[in-house]
């Protein structure tokens, strides 16, 4: 078995103390952090998830793999990040209203940062209102929201809404994203950008700041 499928059966299993044996193996033996992270701790995570949805697992083991998953990105934070980047812009982020998913929001934070901006990370469960007004106090020009479920990705819209009241909207761009997110639910709300991913996300709105 290659390192990289063993570090994504790690990953189900939960086994948080391999990982932090096998994820430097792999960069040692000269597989990019892109790879580890893709192959190896996300497709876990995807069959972890997978298990959750047909109740072969639960709460409980989703949540020890989701330690796993995020030991395993600390571990490769330094090689998807390149140093002596200086800050070009502030970006406010969080996972929105009700919702308490937040490895895919951590990972958008690191390649953010990895692209010289400033993030400031409002955690989970974030309401409009705080994502608006940190923007507005904090002169972010970006607001990045993460939703991973069906019953809480309309909170993007209330984020909309509340740069509308707030007298803001010409002046942030809204960037959303996360599983159940699509372009379509983007344009329908009057968000600014959707990406599927954390890279894209980063590229994207470093973009903004050009
Ligand atoms: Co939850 N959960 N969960 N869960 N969980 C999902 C999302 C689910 C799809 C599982 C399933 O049924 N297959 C399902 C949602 C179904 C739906 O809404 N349609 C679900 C459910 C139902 C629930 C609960 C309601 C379960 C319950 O209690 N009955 C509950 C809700 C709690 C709450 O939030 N209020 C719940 C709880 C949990 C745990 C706490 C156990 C745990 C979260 C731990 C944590 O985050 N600290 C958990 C987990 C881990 C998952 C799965 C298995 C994995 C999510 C994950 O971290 N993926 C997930 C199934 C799945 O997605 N396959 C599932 C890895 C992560 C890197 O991916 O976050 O998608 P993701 O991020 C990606 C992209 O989406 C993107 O970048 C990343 C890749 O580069 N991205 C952005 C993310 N944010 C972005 C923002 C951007 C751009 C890109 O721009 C701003």
């Amino acid at each position: 078995m290659s390192i990289i499928s063993e570090i994504s059966e790690k990953i189900q299993a939960g086994k948080t103390k391999d990982i932090k044996v096998l994820v430097p193996q792999a960069l040692e033996e000269g597989h990019t952090a892109r790879e580890i992270l893709e192959q190896g701790l996300l497709s876990g995570m995807n069959v972890v998830g997978e298990k959750f949805k047909n109740n072969e697992i639960f709460v409980p083991e989703v949540l020890i793999a989701a330690r796993a998953m995020k030991t395993g990105a600390e571990i490769l934070k330094p090689y998807l990040v390149s140093d002596n980047v200086q800050p070009v812009g502030k970006v406010v982020l969080g996972t929105v209203k009700g919702d308490l998913h937040d490895i895919g929001k951590n990972l958008v934070k690191m390649m953010l940062e990895g692209k010289g901006l400033e993030v400031i990370d409002l955690g989970t469960d974030v309401a409009p209102e705080a994502f608006v007004s940190t923007a507005i106090d904090e002169g972010a020009k970006v607001i990045c929201c993460s939703a991973l479920l069906t019953t809480t990705m309309n909170e993007m819209k209330n984020v909309v809404d509340e740069c509308c009241a707030r007298g803001i909207r010409e002046n942030v761009k809204i960037m959303v994203g996360g599983a159940p997110i699509t372009q379509e639910f983007c344009d329908s709300i009057g968000a600014d950008a959707y990406t599927a991913d954390a890279a894209s996300c980063a590229e994207v709105a470093r973009s903004f700041f050009a």
